[in-house]
């Protein structure tokens, strides 16, 4: 533990110490998202809406704080064993990548910041891979394992990370602004929220060609990736008001893992419970915990095939519980 959190120390902005050391301090940041099965979901409706918002889970923190809310339903995660080792493979290879990522930064050989996907491999793995190459996703800076998870090769990645013209952005974009166009990964961004906008159009792009050129056999979906931090910036809610508005083929995926670098979730925003931001605009707001493999798949499979059906938008908030 001490070995990972000092290589990681290493990496990360002064300002980043004290978070991304708290939340390695948490025993499961260092397993992999556990495969355990659990059956039931949790939803109450929004006074705003009658959008369910749909909570599996709530972090410790939160659940004190709202601990009423929460009557229950249940989800049926099945799987078949091709299906999981599809999974496990994309989360060990997300998993060694970035570790090996820390090796070499604290070894001197990549320039620049480089932010660690390490604990959040179910939520990458579980969406995208039930994306089809042509849809598009959009990240985050923490951008490594969206890009592998799409289906950008390591090698390219990695060079990247090296600054050789032999990476996926010939060395010129470094750690946060990963970019393929034939798996269609629309970038990632250093700038937060600004990945958002750019999922919105490739999202009106699709239903465009489907409604307006009579493509109809266009049904690609856009997954944008960001965090909790993100989701106070005011470009998340423009972006949520036009994609359901337009009832947008995109879901919206929060990774909550509770820190914005140094700012604590709950200090920073005035109701912790992002999902509650999807019914307010329109859409499903759905919580899931982010270490439980099959219960992200389950949200992801509903979203995405929602998205898909040309039913509109779904905000996702995947978080620790
Ligand atoms: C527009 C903008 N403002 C401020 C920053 C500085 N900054 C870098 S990371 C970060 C916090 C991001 O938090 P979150 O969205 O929760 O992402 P996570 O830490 O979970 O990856 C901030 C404010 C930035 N990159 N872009």
């Amino acid at each position: 533990m001490s070995a990972a959190l000092s290589s990681l120390s290493l990496i990360q902005p002064p300002d980043q110490l004290f978070s991304r050391a708290h939340f390695l301090a948490s025993p499961r940041n260092f397993g992999l998202p556990s495969l355990r099965l659990s059956t039931s979901t949790s939803s109450y409706t929004n006074h705003r809406s009658s959008v369910p918002v749909v909570a599996a889970s709530t972090s410790n923190a939160v659940k004190e704080k709202y601990a009423s809310k929460s009557p229950s339903s249940s989800s049926n995660p099945l799987i078949t064993k091709e299906e999981g080792l599809i999974l496990f493979e994309d989360m060990v290879l997300g998993r060694a990548f970035e570790d090996m990522c820390a090796q070499m930064y604290y070894r001197g050989k990549m320039f620049g910041f480089v932010h660690l996907y390490n604990g959040q491999e179910a939520v990458s793995t579980d969406f995208i891979k039930l994306l089809k190459q042509q849809d598009s996703v959009v990240s985050t800076y923490r951008d490594h394992v969206h890009a592998l998870s799409k289906g950008v090769p390591a090698r390219a990645v990695m060079s990247e990370l090296f600054g050789k013209t032999t990476g996926v952005c010939r060395g010129q974009g470094g750690s946060m602004h990963m970019f393929s166009k034939e798996p269609n990964l629309l970038g990632g961004f250093a700038f937060i929220g600004e990945g958002i906008p750019v999922a919105i159009c490739a999202a009106f792009t699709s239903k465009y060609r489907r409604e307006v050129l009579r493509e109809v056999d266009c049904d690609h979906v856009t997954i944008a990736f960001f965090g909790d931090g993100t989701c106070n910036n005011g470009q998340f809610f423009e972006c949520l008001n036009m994609a359901a508005l337009w009832k947008l083929p995109i879901i919206f995926v929060v990774e909550n893992n509770l820190w914005a670098i140094g700012m604590s979730h709950l200090r920073a925003t005035s109701d912790p419970e992002i999902r509650k931001k999807g019914p307010a605009f329109g859409m499903p707001g759905v919580h899931v915990d982010r270490m439980d493999v099959l219960k992200v798949r389950e949200a992801a499979k509903e979203a995405v095939g929602r998205a898909r059906r040309g039913k509109g938008p779904t905000l996702v908030e995947c978080e620790d519980i």
